[in-house]
């Protein structure tokens, strides 16, 4: 066991009073591996300079099309390369999309995300997506969908229809990345990321920890993240999912590999440290998960959550679940979207 060092200067974690997109790697493991209850320090104190205290947004999802997926993510249960228990389903219509958003509003959920498992979506299918994002976005939901890799027409379609944020996550780090998908390069992605720009969309893009990756491919996705300028507004952090019959829930059979919890709030709070500004999202993998550990996350930086029993075809929390849970946190739902209220800024003396 290691004594304190009282001699110990500690080194800034970031240059106070700017927005940074130059993290090297290195510095980012460097976050990561601060001192826990310092770098829960750190990542508060940025939360509080940029959202309201004790405030989670309510997100719901909704698998619009589902499965038989020609991408052969080695996480995912809607890729055709794998033998999952999923039933594919066509892409639904506009009025069952709806009727889907005005229950998630009554259950308090303040964005609605639309996914669909396609490589990437034909002309005609970003027609149909819009028409559900105009209905949904009459509702006074923020919206988001994932469909894959967009052209810079297609974005402009969808940002016409009232599209606020695309989804499309560069999932892990560079080096990793060839283990996980070898169907579309992490050029594509940037690639898409970058027509949803230029279409004057917002950003939602993060990946997924717990796959077997190194401490060191999550500093490098979150480097990748913080890369982009402006900062992604949105920034999911999914905790891997193993589904049977997925090349990850087997290769985690063989060798288990499980992320320690704290490991997960590490990352939460470095990313939460390196993108001030940005929403960061508790996504996949909260079912089971501790109260504890949820808090721990918070304090961290995340500041959403999926509502609901169903992911897009995984299980979650619940509502029952998550309402106690936020009540014994003396936590709330936003009333409204916290990207809304999002103050980009490092605050002073957050560093030293
Ligand atoms: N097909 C689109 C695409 O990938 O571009 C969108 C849908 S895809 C399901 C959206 C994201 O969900 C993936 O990028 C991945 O980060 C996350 N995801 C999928 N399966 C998961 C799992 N088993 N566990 C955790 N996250 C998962
Ligand atoms: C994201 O990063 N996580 C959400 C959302 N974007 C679309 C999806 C999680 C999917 C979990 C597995 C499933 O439900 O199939
Ligand atoms: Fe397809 Fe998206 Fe699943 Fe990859 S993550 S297999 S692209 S649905």
């Amino acid at each position: 066991m290691k004594h304190s060092d009282s001699n110990a200067t500690q080194r800034p974690l970031f240059s106070e009073g700017a927005l940074r997109h130059d993290w090297t790697v290195a510095e980012v493991v460097e976050i990561i591996e601060t001192p826990l209850t310092e770098l829960l320090f750190q990542a508060q104190t940025v939360t509080r300079a940029n959202f309201p205290a004790g405030v989670v947004e309510g997100a719901q999802l909704l698998s619009i099309k589902t499965g038989a997926c020609p991408e052969d993510c080695a996480y995912c249960p809607q890729s055709a390369h794998y033998e999952t228990f999923l039933t594919p389903e066509k892409l639904m219509d506009a009025e069952s999309i709806l009727s889907e958003a005005v229950k998630a509003k009554e259950s308090g959920a303040t964005r609605f995300c639309m996914g669909a498992a396609w490589r990437s979506p034909s002309d005609k299918q970003v027609d149909a997506v819009s028409e559900a994002i105009e209905g949904v976005s009459a509702l006074g939901l923020e919206t988001c969908v994932t469909l894959g890799m967009l052209s810079e027409p297609q974005a402009q379609t969808l940002a016409n229809a009232g599209l606020d944020f695309y989804n499309h996550n560069l999932d892990t780090s560079p080096e990793f990345y060839g283990q996980i998908i070898t169907t579309r390069t992490y050029e594509d992605r940037l690639d898409t990321l970058d027509a949803c720009r230029t279409a004057g969309l917002s950003l939602c893009t993060g990946g997924i920890v717990g796959m077997g990756e190194s401490r060191r491919d999550r500093a490098g996705l979150l480097t990748q993240l913080a890369a982009l300028d402006p900062h992604p507004e949105s920034v999911p952090i999914n905790l891997l999912i193993k589904v049977p019959g997925t090349p990850l829930h087997a290769k985690l059979q063989a060798e288990p590999d499980d992320l320690p919890g704290l490991e997960l709030v590490r990352t939460i709070a470095a990313a939460r440290i390196v993108m001030p500004g940005s929403v960061v999202r508790l996504s996949a993998g909260r079912e089971g998960m501790s109260d504890e550990l949820h808090a721990l996350c918070f304090q961290a930086g995340a500041n959403s959550i999926f509502l609901g029993d169903r992911l897009l075809t995984a299980d979650n929390a619940g509502e029952d679940t998550d309402e106690r849970l936020l009540n014994d946190l003396g936590m709330t739902l936003a009333d409204q979207p916290l990207s809304h209220q999002a103050r980009p800024s490092v605050p002073e003396g957050a560093s030293s």
